[in-house]
């Protein structure tokens, strides 16, 4: 027993070190992909995205701004705390502390996914994190296992020193090990570190949104009618997103053009500011999906700076290519079209774009889905022909051009809620940008279209919010909503997948009125 309990420290201390060890290769792995998030960071925002608002309310009272330093500390305190206790646990049963640390891991994988714009492979640090903590846990267990065989009248014979001299050893061995992780990640993130930092300098002469009377409908649980920058959805190939210094962009206007145009940040901003709500959408959305939003975007004209480069007769489409190699194509006329309003946005809802937004500089084009126009870290406009390029997502079967296509969805009442007889109102948001909502409708169970009240909007680009009341007749029911544009297209109900153009087809809900 005495034996048992001499290395008991010891074995809190592999736990300790295992632990640090895993946090650390997860963090260099962050860095190296200049990810927003670390897997400890992700857990920090789940809590606090969990948290009643008025804790956080008071948590910023009392802490000021800085809660989430503050919250990421509280649970490193924690995770020692936890990993002390997974190396006891170790000693009785590895296998019951393995499962510890996947447990953990598996707290910070709901984390990740449940994030903001998450995609599998920010699981990757987290993988490498928890291998470390096994990995790290056996080699300790060996160690410590031979250590703890030792009888104790043979404590201080040479053979027992020389397994003590090689557990400490493999202590130092970790400890240097997770220092160098962390001294490395910190290294690799500083590039990242930079761009945040210049962004947050960044004064740029823009307005604030400010959400137009008349545009919400007033029905909670509908899609706030300005999507919170934080909400917005993501959608990108970059498995590391590009982080690009104000000073160090530049876009090159080329190709099929009279004279080629550079642009710095510095000139582009020079240039007069224009602002407008433009709701974006991504052509993979489902019917009812939410990968569509609307926000209070700042930047440039992108006309007049065609108009500058002068695009040749025959050119159709503009190649635009991201720093990190993606590209798209769009057609030429929606961006030399004054009156389409596309832009090279710096600001998104009053401040510079996020980098995960595609800071410093993308692209928006009201009227077309993401994927053929709303380059974000856009560097490069290539004016050429359709005929002779083919972009990222044209080449994997997505289609050419991407108008966006007319849709409605029903967010007020959630699928399979149950009303008493009475009135139920039904609610929701439209859209077709660059041309308009002109009517919403809905239809009972299959039943006549009756008109829904229709919010206003300050422009054809962002979308409408429209709320219904029926009166229903207890049982079960299906309620359908269409959207007609102010070009007249009424919303199809014939059902189409979202490749490769957009989906089609009615959303609907299905609730149930009690007798
Ligand atoms: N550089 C780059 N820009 C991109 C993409 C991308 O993969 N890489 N995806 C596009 C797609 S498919 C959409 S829907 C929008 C999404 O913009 P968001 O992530 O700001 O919502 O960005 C577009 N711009
Ligand atoms: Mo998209």
């Amino acid at each position: 027993m005495t034996r048992m309990r001499r290395t008991t420290g010891a074995w809190a201390l592999a736990g300790l070190l295992a632990g640090a060890a895993g946090l650390a290769v997860s963090y260099l792995i962050t860095q190296l992909m200049s990810e927003r998030l670390t897997p400890v960071s992700a857990v920090a925002e789940l809590v606090s995205r969990l948290t009643p608002g008025s804790v956080v309310h008071w948590a910023i009272d009392t802490f000021g701004t800085r809660d989430k330093p503050l919250l990421i500390a509280g649970i490193l305190v924690v995770l020692v705390g936890l990993f002390l206790v997974l190396g006891r646990l170790a000693r009785r049963s590895l296998w019951a502390a393995y499962a510890g640390f996947g447990l953990l891991a598996g707290v910070g994988a709901t984390a990740t996914m449940t994030a903001n714009g998450a995609a599998v492979t920010d699981l990757l640090p987290l993988a490498a994190g928890l291998a470390t903590w096994i990995g790290a846990l056996a080699v300790f267990a060996t160690s410590l296992r031979r250590l703890d065989a030792v009888p104790e009248l043979e404590r201080f014979e040479p053979e027992a020193a020389r397994t003590r001299r090689r557990f400490l050893l493999t202590t130092a061995g970790v400890a240097v090990g997770a220092g160098a992780a962390t001294l490395l990640g910190r290294v690799a993130g500083r590039g990242r570190e930079r761009v945040e930092q210049a962004r947050r300098l960044l004064r740029l002469d823009v307005t604030p949104p400010r959400v137009p009377a008349g545009a919400t409908i007033g029905v909670e649980g509908v899609a706030p009618w300005q999507t919170p920058t934080s909400d917005f959805y993501l959608i990108d190939t970059a498995f590391t997103k590009p982080t690009i210094e104000p000073r160090d962009w530049q876009l090159r206007i080329h190709g099929m053009v009279e004279r080629e145009v550079v642009l710095t940040y510095a000139d582009l901003v020079r240039r007069p500011v224009v602002e407008r709500w433009i709701t974006l959408n991504c052509v993979s959305n489902e019917v009812g999906g939410d990968l569509v939003g609307n926000a209070w975007w700042s930047g440039v004209a992108l006309a007049p700076l065609l108009e500058m480069a002068g695009p040749l007769d025959g050119a159709d489409a503009v190649l635009q290519t991201s720093q990190d190699g993606w590209n798209c194509g769009t057609p030429l006329e929606a961006l030399v079209d004054g009156e389409v309003g596309a832009m090279l946005a710096v600001a998104m809802n009053g401040e510079p774009l996020p980098i995960e937004h595609g800071f410093p500089v993308r692209t928006l084009v009201p009227g077309l889905y993401g994927y053929v126009s709303a380059c974000k870290w856009v560097v490069d406009l290539e004016v050429t022909r359709f005929a002779d390029i083919e972009a990222y997502w044209t080449q994997r079967g997505w289609g050419e051009r991407g108008p966006v296509k007319i849709a409605s969805r029903i967010d007020v009442p959630r699928p399979g809620t149950e009303f008493d007889a009475g009135e139920v109102v039904v609610a929701g948001s439209a859209w077709k940008q660059h041309t308009g909502i002109a009517a919403v409708e809905i239809a009972v169970d299959g039943g006549a279209w009756t008109p829904a009240e229709v919010a206003s909007a300050p422009n054809d680009d962002s979308w409408v919010q429209w709320r219904a009341a029926v009166t229903l007749e207890p049982g079960d029911h299906q309620i359908r909503v269409r959207a007609t544009g102010k070009d007249g297209d009424v919303q199809t109900g014939a059902v189409a997948d979202v490749l490769p153009d957009g989906a089609t087809g009615w959303d609907s809900v299905d609730l149930t009125v009690r007798g």
